[in-house]
């Protein structure tokens, strides 16, 4: 089977069979599971629901904080009637890595725990009977792997994980595991790119399939009508009178891509497509050629007791917020979400920075606070680069293959807080661009989140930038409290720096935030009040509004999440704008009133240049 990254869906000629449910999971401490056996049956398992992360299910600590291999078991049955097909298990995540076993063989290997990987089963599994699938995972955090971090080992010999980010390293197979059956000559990908030229609405497609038989393409209207078609395995359709897919506004066509024999069907696959533009000209975001302002949030997946794992009642909730407080957009930090994020994106006119898993390329496990203190620091020197920049290059691969196809998608964001003070990682960033760039083929705007301590005196890769996105946290982690005047200088002085650099690239805040108690209340503030939190977003804002180059607010975060325990954690990360479970603190009324009342067309530039 290719190693197709399409979201699996049923079809005149394709079958999906779910295999979510309850499994059997056992951990191994021991490193033990290969020799004694466990590729064809878990000793002792306990049952564990898949998709899931596992560690907030236990209720004890061992079992939460447990780094290291991880089995999964469960059995499946494949019809004899499809053995003239491609049969293969598509896992939509595994994190961070996983070996699989069909019947006790070991048949595929996939490293990184955001994107999906099918697995090939033709030869391996036995018809018309039961087979028995298991899966070794392991979440060990390393230097050469993203997300970076390290793995400890204590005295008492168990491993811990020492994250170089700031969330919770949830694992497991944390997105579904379906089986697929495909015909042997298949659909195996295809791109889209837009083009709008004068009236006419174009789309320039490519297919990819396994054989030599003629492709066609039909385009129908959300009605149903066909308005367009082509032959061919590349080609363009012209769609007259189209109806573009706008923020908020959306329209999705649905493209129906089909092998034929004559006039027999081999293999059909349809997708709902957005047509639209989306370029970088000046300092302006450009979709459909007009200029648009980003309002909305960086977001996590992460929910109580589920941690990391597919979650389509949060998902549903959330878009209905982001709704709610007329946000327009959203950041995927730090890792690539689930499929069905971007599908509902779609769906809704919500545009994503798509954002890969390559945060913590920073040297300290206090990242953020040692290069906010100034303290000198090289990631990019480290031995392990080359390894690493190998996995993401990988992944980036993998994310722009699985989303290039999305409307909703109108950038990458390459890493997150890279550490670009320093010289050595040009040459690594300047690989991963050309990487996504040489894949897009709508070229969208590429970027990478700024650390704080990257300012425009120091920074030395932000020339690769197409949007440059700011992480800033004036008023929190720097001059925080009763200094918030004092900060409100410094921000604007580090502004004042930006304009002078980059005169013509437009700038977005990916992320601004204040920790903040739900249950905190102060008057006059101090810094974890939710009074204090509104102040502090209100001077962030007093600062975007006076600088026209800045194209969008993206506050971090959406709601609060997890993280490692530690002094600078309080049951988490509470830079939510919303609590964990999804209840508006006071910072959430005074988003709604601030986004609702900001024209459409805010910071129009395009007659002032
Ligand atoms: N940025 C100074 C990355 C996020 C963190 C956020 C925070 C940092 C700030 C870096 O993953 O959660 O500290 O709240």
């Amino acid at each position: 089977m290719s190693q197709s990254l399409l979201y699996p869906k049923a079809s005149v000629s394709r079958r999906v069979v779910d295999l979510c449910g309850f499994w059997k999971f056992q951990f191994d401490p021991e490193n033990k599971g290969g020799a004694e056996g466990w590729t064809t049956k878990l000793p002792s398992p306990v049952s564990m629901p898949v998709p899931s992360s596992f560690a907030d299910f236990f209720t004890d600590k061992d079992s939460r904080e447990y780094t290291g291999d991880f089995w999964y078991e469960t059995e499946f049955f494949v019809p004899g009637e499809w053995r003239d097909k491609e049969i293969g298990i598509r896992f939509a995540a595994a994190a961070h890595r996983a070996v699989v076993f069909v019947n006790g063989r070991e048949i595929a290997v996939h490293e990184g725990g955001f994107t999906p990987f099918v697995v090939p089963l033709n030869g391996a599994v036995k018809w018309d009977e039961p087979n028995i699938l298991v899966v070794k995972c392991n979440n060990e955090l390393r230097e050469d792997r993203i997300p970076v971090g390290v793995t400890a080992t204590l005295q008492n010999g168990r491993k811990m994980a020492k994250p170089y980010f700031d969330f919770f390293n949830y694992a497991g197979l944390l997105r579904p595991v379906t089986l697929l059956a495909l015909p042997k000559e298949h659909i195996a990908d295809f791109t889209v790119r837009h083009e709008l030229k004068g009236a006419d609405t174009l789309v320039h497609y490519s297919v990819e399939t396994t054989g030599d038989n003629v492709v066609n393409l039909a385009v129908f209207d959300e009605d149903g009508k066909q308005v367009a078609s082509a032959s061919g395995k590349d080609g363009i359709v012209s769609i007259d009178n189209a109806r573009l897919w706008n923020v908020r506004d959306a329209y999705l066509y649905k493209f129906v891509f089909r092998i034929l024999d004559g006039s027999a069907i081999i293999d059909e696959y349809s997708e709902d497509i957005g047509i639209r533009t989306v370029e970088v000209r000046g300092t302006d975001i450009l979709l459909n050629g007009k200029p648009v302002y980003l309002k909305g949030f960086g977001k996590h997946e992460d929910s109580d007791s589920n941690g990391r794992g597919y979650n389509p009642a949060v998902i549903k909730r959330d878009f209905e917020l982001m709704k709610w407080i007329s946000a327009n957009s959203f950041r995927t930090a730090h890792y690539p979400y689930s499929e069905e994020i971007y599908q509902m994106a779609d769906r809704e006119g919500f545009l994503v920075i798509d954002e890969i898993a390559a945060v913590g390329m920073m040297t300290s496990t206090l990242n953020f606070m040692d290069a906010a203190n100034g303290k000198p620091t090289a990631f990019f020197q480290k031995e392990t680069m080359p390894q690493l920049l190998q996995n993401h290059l990988t992944a980036v691969e993998e994310l722009i293959r699985r989303d290039r196809n999305h409307a909703c998608v109108v950038a990458w964001c390459l890493a997150n807080e890279p550490e670009t003070t320093d010289e050595s990682a040009l040459p690594y960033l300047e690989k991963v661009f050309a990487r996504a760039r040489s894949l897009d083929v709508q070229k969208r705007p590429c970027t990478f989140t700024s650390l704080m301590t990257a300012t425009p005196d120091k920074c030395k890769c932000v020339q690769l930038c197409d949007i440059v996105c700011l992480n800033r946290y004036y008023g929190w982690y720097v001059k925080g409290g009763y200094e918030i005047g004092e900060a409100e200088l410094w921000f604007r002085g580090e502004l004042e720096g930006w304009r002078k650099r980059c005169t013509d690239k437009p700038f977005v805040f990916s992320e601004y935030g204040a920790d903040t108690d739900e249950a905190l209340h102060k008057l006059p503030s101090v810094m974890w009040s939710q009074e204090y939190q509104t102040e502090y977003l209100e001077m962030c804002h007093r600062v975007f509004d006076s600088f026209d180059f800045i194209k969008g607010e993206q506050v971090w975060n959406f709601a609060d999440f997890m993280t490692v325990e530690g002094i600078m954690r309080v049951g988490g990360n509470k830079k939510g704008v919303f609590t964990r479970d999804r209840q508006p603190k006071a910072a959430a009324f005074y988003f709604k009133n601030r986004w609702e009342s900001l024209p459409g067309d805010y910071k129009d530039n395009r007659n002032k240049r």
